[in-house]
């Protein structure tokens, strides 16, 4: 059955009946119900990762750390009592949560996320449970997120703190630091002294909390964490919890960190892509590899038309201040938004498959937005709707948009030129309420050939990067750790056997370097793959058939392209791969 036939309403509610633990009462399954339907309208939110490790953003002892700002307590395995120096230099004086809190609303979020107590253990609030505190500890000696809950507030924001409830590398009990503490640990003392205390603290000090964000379990057992989710249910029954609490007690779904499912992905609930706006989440001096804000207005659209939401992050430095390039790449955003937002709040996901990067859908009853990412020219056809369409309009501007619709193909007469390079909508009124949609083109189906563009899979690594131009990504080099790669995410859609074809360019002068196109599973890492040469293509885009096969299963993770042994072809250009059934 496909899920386009149960309405907005019917579809949350069997999310809702799938992913709610059994020991909620009934007052706190209508609550989540009602808090998951309005956070599914909200789409886009604001994700601040602020706390010590913004001091050394990046460098400890004069020598640059690679990844990401805020485990560098990690990489370097710096003693606790060496970082807890870090507080007593902590003093955010041009914080301001109004200002915070406006970024916010000018991007068009809907809510924000800030960490309360990252891995490091640091509470950036005032906390009675643990004096490793922003207010005992600093000489800033005030609660940052007493003004910016109340910023929120005031402008109609959600508002919800990050809570790293299973690492821990200030505390023996915590997970993560085996550097200070002993391999073994015992959980208890340390979720009874800190964890229960301090999240009793975040629910009962800031007035409603939109929701709590949990981050990477993996000590705490099933009982552990249902007295958890017993607890935020029982201070805050609406609170939403992320499924990274661990043992499948969350309300929603977080993918991976920069993971975007590659199809609409609505059978297992609601869900939210985390990213980042360049490659940290805690502050670093000197990453500047700022995503293009074209880059990110079409990954909104393209999340949002898959069913997700989107939580962008800053890193604010150890003054308190956010990063020009990302308020100005967020403003950005709320430009398009202010125009577009009819396309992105509150609407539903794609009634289409996935295939390609030219459009995505987004749909509300009685519409379709037909948001074009990669501009066709002066038609854009799209096969396989049903639905009688009785007008269609730019959103910008409202101008009438000329169409023919004959045998399931629905042809735009466009401009030769995008109105709006970032995403212009194309509004399609439909005769019925929910559109009707083919078979062999609906969402939950793929297509005989997939093309899997570099443009949706997430750039791992500092080095590589996309070019909207040649649109393929490049800088493919090797590292001992964080090696640069390409990933795309399949959650569960591509279960099959596939032949695989690369789309590439590549210099003569620097062809020879070994690939490996891989998946990994859950449960197998890393089981199928395909490795062979690149060959030079004289710099022109060339598609090849690969040798081989890869076996995709229900659970696999990820499929992953990088190069092998040296990285001498790192400048290739990567467009996409295909996957055809044979
Ligand atoms: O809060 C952000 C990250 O700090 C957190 N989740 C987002 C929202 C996160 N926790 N763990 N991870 C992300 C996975 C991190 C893995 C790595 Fe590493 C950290 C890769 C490089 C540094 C551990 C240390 C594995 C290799 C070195």
């Amino acid at each position: 059955m496909s899920w386009s036939r149960f309405g907005r309403i019917g579809l949350v509610a069997m999310m809702i009946a799938l992913a709610l633990p059994a020991q909620d009462s009934a007052q706190v399954k209508a609550e989540t119900e009602k808090a998951l339907r309005h956070f599914d309208d909200n789409k886009f939110g604001l994700f601040i990762h602020w706390g010590l490790y913004a001091i050394p953003a990046g460098e400890w002892k004069g020598k640059y750390v690679r990844g990401i700002g805020e485990w560098i307590m990690f990489r370097e395995k710096i003693p606790v009592t060496e970082y807890e120096g870090l507080a007593r230099q902590f003093n955010p004086v041009k914080f301001n949560g109004e200002e915070w809190a406006q970024l916010a609303k000018d991007a068009g979020m809907k809510y924000m996320v800030i960490t309360s107590k990252h891995h490091d253990g640091f509470a950036m609030f005032g906390s009675k449970a643990s004096g490793y505190n922003i207010v005992d500890r600093t000489p800033f000696k005030r609660d940052p997120m007493k003004d910016l809950s109340a910023a929120c507030a005031r402008r109609g924001l959600d508002f919800g703190f990050y809570y790293s409830q299973d690492q821990d590398w200030h505390e023996a009990g915590g997970r993560g630091n085996n550097w200070d503490f002993p391999e073994k640990r015992d959980a208890q003392p340390y979720l009874n002294n800190k964890v229960f205390p301090q999240v009793k603290e975040i629910l009962g000090g800031y007035g409603k909390l939109g929701l709590i964000w949990f981050d990477t379990p993996g000590l705490l057992s099933i009982p552990q964490v249902d007295s958890l989710r017993g607890m935020v249910k029982q201070l805050q029954p609406s609170c939403l919890i992320n499924s990274r609490i661990g043992h499948g007690r969350g309300d929603y779904t977080q993918t991976g960190d920069n993971a975007i499912p590659i199809q609409v992905y609505v059978a297992d609930g609601k869900w939210e892509v985390p990213a980042t706006l360049n490659d940290t989440w805690g502050f670093k001096k000197n990453d500047q590899n700022w995503k293009d804000p074209r880059d990110l207005i079409g990954k909104l659209a393209d999340i949002v038309s898959k069913g997700g939401n989107y939580l962008l992050n800053v890193g604010p430095t150890s003054e308190g201040v956010i990063p020009k390039p990302s308020q100005e790449i967020l403003r950005t955003m709320g430009k398009w938004l202010a125009v577009n937002g009819e396309s992105i709040y509150g609407t539903s996901a794609s009634p289409f498959m996935i295939n390609g990067i030219t459009w995505r859908a987004t749909a509300k009853p009685g519409k379709l937005f037909i948001h074009i990412l990669n501009w066709p020219g002066r038609s854009l056809k799209i096969e396989g709707l049903e639905s009688k369409v009785t007008r269609a309009s730019l959103l910008a501007g409202k101008a009438a948009v000329k169409f023919t619709q004959k045998a399931g193909m629905l042809e735009l007469a466009l401009p030769a030129k995008a109105p709006d390079v970032n995403d212009t909508v194309v509004v399609v009124e439909i005769a019925d309420s929910q559109a009707k949609v083919a078979d062999g083109h609906r969402a939950g189906q793929l297509p005989a050939r997939l093309d899997l563009f570099a443009w949706e899979s997430r750039l791992r690594g500092e080095e590589v990067r996309y070019d909207f131009v040649t649109q393929s990504a490049h800088g493919f080099r090797r590292f001992q750790s964080e090696t640069n790669m390409l990933y795309w995410y399949p959650y569960k859609a591509l279960e099959g056997s596939y032949q695989v074809e690369l789309t590439y360019a590549c210099d003569d002068a620097v062809a020879g370097s070994n690939y490996r196109l891989f998946v990994d599973d859950r449960s197998k890492p890393a089981n199928g793959s395909i490795e062979g040469v690149i060959n030079g293509t004289g710099g022109k885009f060339v598609t090849v058939k690969l040798p081989g096969r890869l076996d995709v299963t229900k659970q696999t993770n990820t499929i992953a392209f990088q190069l092998q042994g040296d990285d001498k072809s790192a400048p290739m250009k990567l467009r996409k791969i295909t996957l055809v059934r044979p």
